[in-house]
């Protein structure tokens, strides 16, 4: 498929290494693609699930020990330790390649290795980087052929350059004491080990489009980033686009693809999907900051999706989508996982693919679930109906605000707005999310995850906020930045705040404010709004509550500081003095 000799060349010494049976190059066409369901499916790496109800759509299990990302298996390879950082795992790039050298070893000896070139981001534009992987595993063309776009034309754009990440994945034996997620992004290179897990295989995404690319955009002079992105449409037609940033499990894909409330919709608002967990921005040539979604898909949560919380992503998954995990409907061979709805089917096989004990469930006891809790479904973008228009649009679409946020029990209000970008820097430098402890009211354990990038920075955190801080000096029109919490809790450890379609009221205030259409009172951490200024139109929540919600809790916010202080010290000593100083400002402002 191609006479290009570094791609040759590296796939050669590859394949002399794993010593597969036979190479098969991907070219992204309907008939290949369908031939490798059908093999995938005799060896019962698939199950075809009913054509009526899905069609086109398959369930996969994993190994019961390979169902997550693994953290604590993944490793930043530079040459010298301290440009990867304290955050991140560290492996001398020599060693690390001798170790994982023994690993792949023979191992696609009787298999055979797929190539798969993709591009992140629209094939051939100024936004776009190419990849390559190479697999043993049908499940992994399959998924990347919707997450990325994949194919032969990639290669024809690629011509005869070597400017293409390498990405080698095998299964080897799912051994997890010889699991290794690595990158070496001096290289241009990720050797994946182990795993047939989608964040640990799935080259295109965690992988490259975080933290490959982030170390990359700090070269280049861009960034990337764990981030939604949205755009709202007002009755008049006007879009305006949001960035978002949020740890893992705080419904980041339901916000990209939330339906407004209904006095909203009847007024004409409209919201609109361009991404739902990674953007790559870059400053226009207008001075603003542009943003495009470098996947093709959504690689999702399932359990707890269902018509309330997500009705878009439900319909995403009715077609051409690889369920992960998810349990097995043997009635009428459907899937089926915790929270899609309050009919769990009785005739059902688990996540493990053993019979479900439907008469030990308990919703409370994860180990008795039929989904796994992490199950996924990998949909194409074209399936959601939100789907901006902009999708496909090369340039991207241009950032009025972006929103980081945690799962905070009292420290951070609904929304406060940023005194100005290095602030704003600072805001997401000491995100959080606290898991909740099972006792009503008790606040859980605080995880610091700087702009929800903490598994994903491709180098050492400190240089990565000195990025952040020096791209906003290089953004003439930057957008504001703003900090929401839509899980503050009353005494009892209920969510005061109705979230969801709701959160829209939020983003609202957010784009009113980068109008200069709203005041805001101003506090120690930053602007927040006036009571009256969060529209509560439709809704049952008092004036009263929206208060509280907007309260700055000053007593928890001081307690937070020696938290923040011991984790800045913890990223080391390329943290930026402008937080430092950012920092200092705020315990001043607390009194
Ligand atoms: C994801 C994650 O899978 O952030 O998107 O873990
Ligand atoms: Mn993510």
């Amino acid at each position: 498929m191609t006479k290009n000799v570094h791609v040759l060349n590296w796939i050669n010494e590859m394949a002399e290494l794993t010593q597969p049976d036979k190479i098969v190059w991907i070219d992204g066409s309907d008939e290949q693609t369908e031939a490798l369901r059908k093999e995938a499916v005799s060896t019962g790496e698939l199950i075809r699930l009913n054509p009526e109800q899905y069609p086109n759509c398959y369930l996969h299990r994993t190994a019961v020990n390979d169902v997550a990302r693994v953290e604590n298996r993944t490793f930043i390879c530079t040459t010298k330790q301290e440009d990867a950082g304290n955050i991140n795992n560290w492996m001398a790039p020599s060693e690390c390649y001798a170790k994982l050298g023994k690993l792949f070893k023979g191992s696609m000896k009787g298999r055979t290795m797929y190539v798969i070139p993709y591009s992140m981001g629209v094939p051939g534009s100024e936004f776009a980087k190419i990849g390559i992987e190479l697999t043993d595993s049908i499940y992994v063309v399959l998924n990347m052929l919707i997450m990325t776009r994949a194919g032969k034309q990639i290669l024809d754009i690629l011509g005869d350059s070597a400017d293409f990440i390498k990405g080698l994945h095998a299964r080897a034996d799912i051994d997890e004491e010889n699991r290794y997620i690595c990158h070496f992004p001096e290289d241009n290179t990720i050797w994946s080990v182990n795993s047939g897990y989608g964040g640990n295989v799935l080259l295109g995404k965690k992988c490259f489009a975080l933290r490959i690319a982030s170390y990359l955009g700090r070269k280049e002079g861009w960034m990337a980033e764990h981030m939604l992105i949205l755009g709202i449409e007002y009755p008049d037609g006007d879009i305006k686009y949001i960035s978002a940033a949020f740890p893992s499990a705080c419904g980041k894909t339901n916000l990209a693809m939330l339906i407004p409330p209904e006095v909203f919709r009847k007024k004409g608002y409209k919201v609109w999907c361009v991404g739902d967990d990674i953007a790559w921005l870059r400053i226009g040539k207008d001075g603003r900051l542009w943003a495009v979604n470098p996947e093709n898909g959504f690689f999702g949560v399932a359990p707890g999706t269902n018509e309330h919380s997500n009705p878009n992503a439900l319909a995403t998954t009715k077609k051409d989508t690889i369920f992960t995990n998810v349990a097995l409907n043997t009635d009428d061979n459907t899937v089926w996982w915790e929270g899609l709805d309050n009919n769990p089917p009785k005739n059902c096989i688990d996540w493990k693919g053993n019979k479900w004990d439907y008469a030990n469930y308990d919703k409370k006891d994860k180990s008795t679930c039929a989904a796994h809790p992490n199950s996924r479904f990998t949909a194409p973008a074209v399936n959601c109906p939100c789907i901006s228009p902009e999708f496909n649009n090369a340039a991207g679409v241009p950032i009025s605000a972006i929103v980081f946020g945690g799962r905070r029990a009292r420290t951070a209000p609904l929304v406060y707005e940023s005194f100005n970008w290095q602030h704003g820097t600072f805001v997401g430098s000491i995100m959080a999310s606290e898991t909740t402890a099972a006792a009503a009211g008790a606040v859980g354990v605080v995880r610091r995850d700087p702009m929800a990038m903490r598994p994903f920075v491709g180098y050492n955190m400190g240089d990565y906020f000195a990025h952040w801080l020096e791209m906003g000096k290089k953004i003439p029109h930057a957008p504001k930045i703003f900090h929401v919490n839509w899980f503050r809790t009353d005494d009892e450890g209920h969510f005061i705040w109705p979230g969801f379609g709701d959160n829209m009221r939020v983003l609202l205030w957010i784009l009113d404010r980068v109008a200069g259409k709203v005041d805001a009172r101003e506090t120690a951490i930053g602007y927040v709004p006036n009571v009256d200024d969060i529209n509560i139109e439709g809704l049952s929540v008092t004036k009263e509550t929206i208060t509280e919600l907007l309260d700055v809790d000053t007593a928890s916010w001081k307690q937070d500081i020696e938290n923040i202080k011991e984790f800045y010290k913890l990223v080391g000593d390329r943290v930026p003095a402008e937080l430092y100083d950012e920092l200092k400002g705020l315990e001043a402002r607390l009194g």
